[in-house]
This record gives C-alpha cells, structure tokens and sequence, in this order.
C-alpha cells in the first residue's frame, strides 16, 4: 500500500521532460578546451538531475623524439574527482564541477598535470565542458628495456566522459505534501519550515517566506 502510494504521489507532482545523455572526448597539448553540447535542455525547469563521469583519461609522452601514446591513466586518478551526480533547483546555469586538478603522478613532490575542470548547464541549458591553464610537465616511467626509468615530457591529455542531465518539472510546486491539492496543510507546512529551505519554499527562492505563503493561497484548490 505505501509503495502504490508513493508511485500515485510522483505522477501527480512531478513530471520529467525528456533526459538526455551528452558526450564529449576531448584532448588539449596546452590550449583551453571548450567543448558545448549540440542539443540542450529546457533552461528554467524546476529542478536538474545530473550525473557526469569522465570515463577516460590518457597521456601521450615524448621520449627519444618520439610521441607515444595515448596511455591510459584513468585508474590513477581519483574516482571522487571523475564522477559526480546531483539534484538541485533550477533554473540554469547549474555548474556540475568546478575544479582545479593536480597531479604528481610520479610522486617526486613536483606536479606533472595540472588543469582548472569546470562543467555546467549553462544559461540557455547547453552542456559546456571547459579546460583551462592546462599545465602538462614531466613525469618518470619506467620505458622497460634497455632505457628503463627516463624523465619524459608529457605532450598532451585526452579526457573522454558524459552528462546525463533530466530536467524536472513540478507540475504543482505549492502542493507541498503531494496529496493533489493546495489547501491548509500546505499552508502550515510552510509555516512550520518559515525562514528555512526545502519544504515550503514553493518559489524555489531558498527561503520560506510570505511570498510563498502568497503563491500557496494563490493556488489554492485540486492541482
Ligand atoms: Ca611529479
Ligand atoms: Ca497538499
Ligand atoms: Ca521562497
């Protein structure tokens, strides 16, 4: 019975415009990246489901002259800083990541990598994905036989990877509690969350305040 519930409640609250998946395989000897999705999303939905995962990160060296690559590094960086998933009140832009990533990867206290990541939704709700003050430096591996450990120049980094990103509309955002219609429930869940966030906030402003108490009186009545 709770379970029924709980379906019933999401019909009549929420309605999810259409997701969709981006993807992007980019790679930088230096230069800022800029990559923009080709499709985007309706810029001022309620709120935006996002999962991004960079799935690929690889290097080419130079070594005797040579460019050789790409080599995969992926397993060598941090998972937390590939992956990131979140739900949060639109309208757009949303920024997803924000980063400015080093990396020592040969562990001699000098950084070999380093790049500012920074995803969004931006304001017309196009993906962006942007790399810049890309640094790549040098790094010791082991070449094997008959060079063994050399210092190589790292000449450029790949980074393949997606956003999925739902758009969500709430079809009656001053029906607080979900039960189809706006009536004095509402109105006391608002008064009991006053000046917080969350439920209430039927604007999505981020506080609970008279002006929802005003948008809850205005809507009053079957969703
Ligand atoms: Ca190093
Ligand atoms: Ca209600
Ligand atoms: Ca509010």
């Amino acid at each position: 019975m709770k379970f029924t519930g709980m379906v019933l409640l999401a019909i009549t609250s929420v309605a999810s415009a259409q997701n969709v998946h981006w993807e992007f395989s980019e790679n930088t000897n230096g230069n800022n990246v800029y990559w923009t999705s080709s499709t985007s999303v309706d810029p001022s939905a309620d709120q935006y489901e996002f999962t991004y995962e960079i799935t690929y990160v690889g290097v080419d060296i130079v070594f005797l002259g040579q460019i050789i690559g790409p080599e995969d590094v992926t397993s060598q960086i941090d998972p937390e800083f590939l992956f990131g998933t979140g739900l949060v009140n639109g309208p757009t832009p949303i920024v997803m990541m924000d980063e400015a990533l080093e990396a020592d990867a040969d562990g001699d206290t000098e950084i070999d990598v380093a790049a500012n990541i920074f995803m969004q939704i931006n304001g017309k709700g196009f993906g962006q994905f942007n790399v810049t003050e890309v640094f790549l430096g040098d790094v010791m591996v082991d070449t094997g036989w008959p060079f063994g450990w050399q210092n190589v120049d790292i000449d450029r980094i790949y980074m393949n990877g997606y956003m999925d990103i739902t758009p969500i509309i709430i079809e009656c955002p001053e029906d607080t509690n979900g039960d189809g219609n706006v009536n004095v429930s509402d109105i006391l869940a608002a008064i009991g969350n006053w000046g917080g966030s969350g439920d209430g906030d039927v604007d999505g402003s981020g506080i609970v305040d008279v002006s929802d108490l005003l948008a809850i009186v205005g809507a009053w009545g079957p969703c």
